[in-house]
């Protein structure tokens, strides 16, 4: 070796030396692989990676904090993770404080609407988005506790496709409270799906579910159903709930009224959408058959010489049969439509070869 190399190698050395005692180690191989390799805290999950996906409108105070939870509940995991923060039109500084987060975590992605779309938009979207094997979805109020994401992932990892959170014990006003009491009690019966808690913001899902399922309108309550109807399975853990830190909360009374409205939707998109004269044929059938039962009635009375004029009845019995054949041409309708948008794609396939 020449003079000059050796002069450079005791050079690289003594550099080496003075360099602070945490960048040598971040240089040394064995370091490195004890660091990627499960620490012995940390909760062995299947899944490579996380996405937990934050819809969120004016939550600045709380983006923080919440940032910082996220991260610590996954130190004790070993599965990677990304954090895809959905801004619905903000106007308050969330966008900002999104951006200035996204340079300290290169895990932050972030997607900002122009104008507010609703939850539910926000979530199809960064559904759609998320790159992990597992998702996550949180309120961005810190109501939902990121504390509770390593338990939602160990029920996932027992086979489960959905494991919805619920609030047992809710830290909400008392009118929200017991609203959806009744609103979660109408829709296990409509469902059929035994949950106590549909509309908790603390979810977990197989990456899969979430490119199947399509979450418009206000639909986000349903996903549950939504799921539920494609073959999926679902469940629910008890997870902490915190009362509202920042803020106040986006919806007003009015989201019972909708939601009501929306389940109708649910189940008829769920359960009659390719099958509609099931429902309009057999009201309509009803109803036609009522209307004849009274009109018959009311011709055998007219034989007997009872005048018609004075029978209020007659209106009812017109009725019936009217509003029946209109049912019955809705539901045929319905049939030629759903006929002619067959799509393979509806068909959720668990496995071929
Ligand atoms: N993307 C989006 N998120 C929303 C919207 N409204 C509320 N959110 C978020 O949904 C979560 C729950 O909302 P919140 O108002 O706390 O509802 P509550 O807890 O049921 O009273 C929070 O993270 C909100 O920021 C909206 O219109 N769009
Ligand atoms: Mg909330």
């Amino acid at each position: 070796m020449s003079q000059e190399n050796k002069g450079e190698q005791s050079q690289r050395k003594d550099q080496s030396q003075q360099k602070p005692r945490r960048r040598y180690y971040s240089r040394n191989r064995y370091y490195n692989k004890r660091r990627s390799s499960n620490r012995p805290d940390q909760q062995k999950v299947s899944f490579k990676k996380t996405s937990v996906v934050v819809p969120l409108l004016n939550e600045e105070e709380s983006l923080s904090p919440l940032h910082i939870e996220i991260k610590k509940a996954f130190t004790k995991l070993t599965c990677d993770y990304e954090i895809i923060f959905v801004d619905d039109g903000s106007t308050d500084k969330s966008l900002d404080t999104i951006k200035r987060l996204a340079k300290e975590n290169n895990k932050i992605r972030f997607i900002s609407f122009k104008k507010n779309y609703g939850k539910s938009a926000a979530l199809q979207l960064g559904f759609k988005s998320a790159k992990g094997d597992a998702i996550i979805t949180m309120d961005a109020d810190l109501q939902d506790d990121p504390a509770e994401i390593p338990n939602l992932l160990a029920k996932l990892d027992e086979g489960w496709d959905l494991v919805s959170g619920w609030k047992k014990t809710r830290h909400d006003p008392f009118i929200k409270k017991h609203t959806s009491k009744l609103f979660n009690y109408v829709t296990r019966v409509f469902s059929g799906i035994k949950i106590h808690d549909f509309n908790c913001g603390l979810k977990a899902y197989r990456g899969e579910i979430v490119k199947r399922i399509n979450v418009y309108g206000e639909l986000h309550r349903y996903v549950p159903v939504l799921a539920n109807w494609e073959g999926f399975s679902v469940t629910e853990i008890p997870v902490k709930h915190h009362a509202r830190r920042y803020g106040k909360t986006k919806f007003g009374i009015s989201r019972f009224f909708k939601g009501f409205v929306d389940l109708m939707t649910v189940v008829f998109t769920t359960r009659y959408v390719k099958r509609p004269m099931h429902l309009f044929g057999l009201i309509g059938t009803f109803s036609f058959a009522f209307g004849i039962l009274v009109n018959l009635y009311l011709s055998y009375e007219w034989f007997m010489g009872v005048p018609l004029k004075n029978r209020p009845l007659l209106f009812l019995g017109i009725l019936l049969i009217i509003v029946g054949v209109q049912f019955f041409a809705v539901g045929l309708l319905g049939e030629l439509i759903a006929h002619n948008f067959q799509d393979d794609n509806e068909y959720n396939v668990k496995e071929r070869n």
